[in-house]
Formats: C-alpha cells, sequence, structure tokens
C-alpha cells in the first residue's frame, strides 16, 4: 500500500554559471519524492526544471504544489506494487504536469524493483548496456573559458562529446565561438550545438550552414517546437543532423514529428515525456521511424540521472550518446555513493530499484523548510 508521499525541494549551487538561451543558472533546485509503502519499502523519484519557468511550464514549485495538493491524495492507499494502475489513475485525473508525474512514477517504480530485487533497468524492458557515453556542456559564456574546460575534461578522460549552448547572441558571434572552440579541439572530439529554440527559420539556415562547414555534429532544436515545418524544411535541406528536444512532450509529440520527418534524432527525457515509461514510448516511436536517439537531461541531480541511466540502458539503439552529467553541474551531491564516471562513459547502477541511495542528512541540511 502507498503509506506517504513526501516531495523534497533542494536548491544546489552549480559550479559556475550555466548560460542557456533562455536563462543563465546558478543554482538547480531538486525536487525529490520519496515515496514509503506499507511493506516497509521506499522509493525515490526527481523531476528538474531549468530556471523556473524560463524553459518550460511548470517550475519545481508547481511540481511540489501539484503532488501534494492534488497527486498525493489520489495515490495514497493504494496497492503500490501496481505502478501502472496508479498511473493510470492519475493519468485520468491530472491533465499536462509531466515532470511531476515522472518523479512520481520513478519513486513507484523504484519501490517495485526494490521489492522484485531487480536493477529498474529489469522492469524497463531490460538493459542492453553497462555503460554509457556522456557529453559535457559548455555554457561559461566565454570561448576561451569553455576550450579551457573542455581541455580539462578530455584530460581527466571524463567528456569528448560537447555540446555548445548558443542562440542568445547575435548568429555571426555564436557561429565565431562555435567554429573557434572546433579548431581549438580537433576532429577527435565531436562538437555538437543546442539553440533552445532561438532562431527563426532564416537565421538557422545562415547559421547551419556555416555550422555543418566547420565540422559540427549535431544541431538541436535550433527553431521553436511549434514550429514543426521549419524543422522539416531544415531536416531536408542539411545533411548535419537535426535533433528535436523541446518538441518532444510524449509518444504523440514524437509520433507526430516522427511521421512529419521534423528530426533526424531525438533527444527522449524522462520529465518532458512524463515519466519513464512514456519516454521509453518516445524511443520506441523514434525507432520504428528510422530516427535516432539521444538521451536527453534536464540537469537532475544524482536521482533523476540514474533514472535516466537505467532507460537509456534498454535503448537498442543510442548512436548520438547521452547528457547525463547533471550531478557533475552541481556542487552539492545529494547521493550516499555518486554516480561512477570512468572513461568518457556514465556506469549504469547495478544494484535494486535506481541502484543509488539517498544522503537524507545531507539532503535534510539542503532543503527547504
Ligand atoms: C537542454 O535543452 O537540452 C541539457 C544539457 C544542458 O546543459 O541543458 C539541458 C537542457
Ligand atoms: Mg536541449
Amino acid at each position: 500500500m502507498i503509506k506517504s508521499i513526501e516531495t523534497i525541494l533542494a536548491d544546489v549551487p552549480t559550479i559556475r554559471p550555466h548560460k542557456l538561451s533562455v536563462t543563465t543558472m546558478s543554482t538547480q533546485t531538486l525536487v525529490l519524492v520519496r515515496v514509503r509503502c506499507g511493506d516497509g519499502v521506499e522509493g525515490w523519484g526527481e523531476a528538474t526544471t531549468i530556471g523556473g519557468l524560463n524553459y518550460g511550464e511548470e517550475s519545481p514549485e508547481s511540481i511540489k504544489t501539484n503532488i501534494d495538493t492534488h497527486i498525493a491524495p489520489l495515490l495514497i492507499g493504494m496497492e503500490a506494487s501496481q505502478v501502472a494502475k496508479a498511473m493510470a489513475k492519475l493519468r485520468k485525473a491530472i491533465q499536462g504536469n509531466r515532470f511531476a508525474k515522472c518523479a512520481i512514477e520513478t519513486a513507484l517504480l523504484d519501490a517495485q524493483a526494490r521489492r522484485l530485487g531487480i536493477p529498474l533497468s529489469e522492469l524497463l524492458g531490460g538493459r542492453v548496456r553497462d555503460e554509457l557515453p556522456v557529453a559535457w556542456t559548455l555554457a561559461s559564456g566565454d570561448t576561451a573559458k569553455d576550450i579551457a574546460e573542455a581541455e580539462k575534461m578530455l584530460e581527466l578522460r571524463r567528456h569528448r562529446i560537447f555540446k555548445l549552448k548558443i542562440g542568445a547572441r547575435a548568429v555571426a558571434d555564436d557561429v565565431n565561438h562555435v567554429l573557434a572552440i572546433k579548431r581549438a579541439l580537433g576532429d577527435a572530439v565531436s562538437i555538437r550545438v543546442d539553440v533552445n529554440q532561438a532562431w527563426n527559420e532564416l537565421q538557422a539556415i545562415e547559421a547551419i550552414t556555416a555550422l555543418e562547414a566547420g565540422g559540427v555534429d549535431l544541431i538541436e532544436q535550433p527553431v521553436p517546437a511549434h514550429h514543426k515545418a521549419a524543422m522539416a524544411r531544415l531536416a531536408q535541406r542539411f545533411s548535419v543532423p537535426l535533433m528535436a528536444d523541446e518538441a518532444l512532450q510524449g509518444p504523440l509529440t514524437a509520433y507526430d514529428y516522427a511521421t512529419s520527418a521534423a528530426a533526424d534524432v531525438f533527444a527522449v527525457k524522462i520529465t518532458q515525456s512524463g515519466g519513464l515509461v512514456q519516454a521509453g514510448q518516445v524511443a520506441t516511436v523514434a525507432q520504428l521511424a528510422g530516427v535516432a536517439l539521444y538521451g536527453g537531461t534536464m540537469l537532475e541531480g544524482g536521482v533523476g540521472t540514474a533514472a535516466s541511466a537505467h532507460l537509456f540502458s534498454t535503448f537498442a539503439d543510442l548512436s548520438f550518446g547521452t547528457e547525463l552529467f547533471g550531478p557533475l553541474l552541481l556542487t552539492e551531491e545529494v547521493l550516499q555513493e555518486p554516480l561512477v564516471y570512468k572513461d568518457f562513459m556514465l556506469q549504469v547502477p547495478t544494484g535494486h530499484g535506481l541502484g543509488v541511495a539517498v544522503d537524507t542528512d545531507k539532503l535534510g541540511r539542503l532543503r527547504r523548510h
């Protein structure tokens, strides 16, 4: 039986300002959900947003309020081992709130996998890999600093795929910034850009022409999510792969984008998809349509990153790797044992459930009261 659901907000400073076209982050607010069950089993889930309401339509505060006020009362007393039934009830009664639903579903699935004594990946279809390539995002806002940061990551053998956040400045300035980094780091690394919807179609054509010629490997969400037709024209026009991110808000949008040939690659995110099961459906739609896969992040801490890793480990195709570096952008670790990043890969945890343990003493100090 589901006995209690607790939602915790914790503000954790980032290691440096993280500059996106929609906001500059200096802290990340972790929304952690703890589900306690009648049989003594406990499960954890997480949802994060980026910059409050700058990126999407849920904020950390809305996630907590809506779980506490509207979601938890529907679930308390239900059979904890019947996760699909609990989620079906939620999906029927609660509109939207995909991030909140993700945090809840993750906690219920974590508890269920612990109850069964298996890693979460095995509840999600089963892992086909034990480690995942991890990109790092260069977003200090300064070209020289970004180059130095990338060189450090290469030296540490932590990342050799770099995603550059652009779109806040003039197109010519952004193109110069990206190509300077590409020239400095050479061909042994993969350089990608994420525009977070900042360009119109004409700006995108101008920029992508130069970026493609300069050897950039992937262009993420260059135009607004609702400009599906523009995405389709850009995907058709350029050979450099185009990736949809903000446009993907669950299986239906994935189906729409896939059938419109509006992207070559999908960034699968568990929160944006509305939970682990629906994120798996987004991936299935992609694979049926011949769209390549990338494991995305909303810059979650250890819990959400572990949950994402379990799901992404089940993807047959993961040709563009993942960006599950969230915990590494934060100054505080909320897990008792941090996730393992080694030789450019994240190791998928092998223990039961999420395979991670939250440091509740530390969380007690970090949490908002
Ligand atoms: C996004 O739009 O992909 C992922 C990495 C990062 O730095 O920001 C996020 C969000
Ligand atoms: Mg993105």
